[in-house]
């Protein structure tokens, strides 16, 4: 594998990130997570517009522009031979003094990396599958905004921790406040008496592109679809449940905490959605050629 690093293409054993970088030392950096599908980049530019607003959000410079950064994407597939699969992006705060001031680090550290992910077993994506729920709250949005996509994700992972210790692929994070949140990497939707339901950024959860996607869909679809504020009751009461995320794409939950949602299975309303979603992933105004560099 090619990776690109500060201005380079190099092979991934030849990639070397100082051990002063504080991305590693202090989580101070943030990423995207961005798919590529028949030799285009969905939706790449709310990525890398994502990726610049939590820059700014931490107060690091990306030192490129917003098209640079886009070729680094296109560019790192290319070099690569992949048509699809999956691109990180990640931006540092470079490395720096030991002491967490980001005054010491004088360049941030730009690393892309394109690789195959495959979040869940491939039956779940059919029969769908069980989460449960997190002892371990999702961040509060006044201390650190689940917006910014940082490279501090142990909130997740202490709540991931949880879903494999259950034996289960994911785990749901409440509000501090006991509100329905988000999933590890995936925004959560339910629908009930046909409508459907995805918790408001502002309770403290990632603006997710592929939950802007989905929304946008289901309402071309005919569907009512309210940003609105939920408890677990509405969940386990739900007729259907399913996640998005650009890792996870989209899918069915069938059960939370034991209790089976609607009637166990992948239900109409999603199967319609994540069906118009594999189309909507195909379309050429939704995705940037990769183009032929070498
Ligand atoms: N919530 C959280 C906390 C996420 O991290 C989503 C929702 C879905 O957002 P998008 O924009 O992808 O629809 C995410 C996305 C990874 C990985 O490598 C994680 C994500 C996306 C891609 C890869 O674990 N999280």
């Amino acid at each position: 594998m090619k990776v690109y690093l500060n201005g380079n293409f190099v092979d991934e054993a030849e990639a070397k990130v100082s051990v002063f970088d504080h991305g590693l030392l202090y989580g101070d950096g943030v990423f995207e997570g961005i798919r590529a599908y028949g030799g285009r980049v969905f939706q790449l530019e709310a990525h890398i517009r994502r990726l610049f607003a939590a820059a700014k959000a931490i107060d690091l410079a990306v030192p490129m522009s917003k098209a640079e950064l886009a070729a680094v994407v296109t560019g790192t597939l290319a070099r690569n031979r992949l048509t699809s699969g999956y691109i990180r992006l990640v931006v540092t705060r470079g490395k720096g003094d030991l002491g967490l001031s980001p005054a010491t680090c004088k360049t941030p550290s730009v690393i892309c990396i394109a690789a195959d992910i495959t979040l869940y077993p491939k039956e779940m994506y059919e029969k769908g599958m069980p989460i449960v729920t997190a002892s371990a709250r999702r961040n509060n949005a006044t201390i650190v905004d689940p917006q910014i996509k940082s490279l501090n994700y142990l909130n997740n992972i202490l709540a991931k921790i949880e879903a494999n210790r259950a034996g289960v692929p994911e785990a749901l994070l409440l509000t501090d406040k006991g509100i329905v949140a988000e999933c590890t990497g995936d925004n959560i939707f339910i629908v009930t008496d046909g409508e459907v339901w995805t918790p408001p950024i502002h309770v403290g959860i990632l603006d997710g592109i592929t939950r802007r996607v989905v929304i946008g869909i289901a309402r071309r679809l005919g569907y009512t679809v309210r940003e609105k504020e939920f408890t677990l009751f509405n969940l386990y009461s739900a007729d259907e449940c399913f996640l998005t995320g650009t890792a996870a794409e989209a899918i069915a939950v069938t059960r939370a905490d034991g209790r089976v949602i609607g009637q166990g299975v992948s239900g109409p309303v999603t199967n319609r959605l994540l069906a118009a979603f594999r189309e909507e992933v195909l379309k050429p105004e939704n995705g940037m050629q990769i183009g032929l560099e070498k």
